[in-house]
């Protein structure tokens, strides 16, 4: 078993999908063992995107994942981060397979609905960012 973080973006909580997107993780086999809504502030949203603080897209991308609530969680399953990421779909919504949750409710590469961890060592990160370990209801660490 392992853990990955999710975030359902500032677009996807403003149409009010948060229950679609929680039924894609649930069809899916994930089990939802920590969340939280934040509304991250500019500090909190440049700490956690700092990989890619010399991309051009950086100051839009903060901007916009501070826009509006964010709905933040662990999920584990088998394969919980390569498998988050095929659900998800491709970055660009226009590149994600039919079925995945970008391609389904995901407007544009800016607004793409969702964030997950795009590896076992980022996962561990990234699940520690937003969340103390007696927040996790998991029995792996
Ligand atoms: P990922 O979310 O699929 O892992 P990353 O390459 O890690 O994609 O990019 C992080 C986020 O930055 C994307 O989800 C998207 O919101 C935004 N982003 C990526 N590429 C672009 C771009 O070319 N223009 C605007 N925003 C982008
Ligand atoms: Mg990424």
């Amino acid at each position: 078993m392992e853990l990955t973080l999710s975030i359902i973006k500032p677009d996807a909580t403003d149409k009010n999908i948060i229950g679609k997107i929680y039924s894609r993780f649930e069809q899916n086999g994930f089990r939802i063992v920590a969340a939280k809504m934040l509304h991250l502030n500019y500090d909190l949203a440049a700490g956690f995107y700092a990989i890619h603080k010399d991309k051009a897209f950086y100051q839009e991308l903060i901007n916009y994942m501070t826009s509006a609530p964010v709905m933040i969680q662990v999920l584990e399953a088998e394969n919980a981060v390569a498998k988050h990421r095929e659900i998800m779909g491709a970055t660009n919504p226009k590149d994600a397979k039919e079925g995945t949750i970008r391609r389904d409710f995901a407007s544009s590469i800016d607004k793409n609905a969702v964030h997950g961890s795009d590896s076992i060592e980022n996962a561990k990160i990234e699940i520690a960012y937003f969340f103390k370990d007696d927040e996790i209801y998991s029995n792996i660490s």
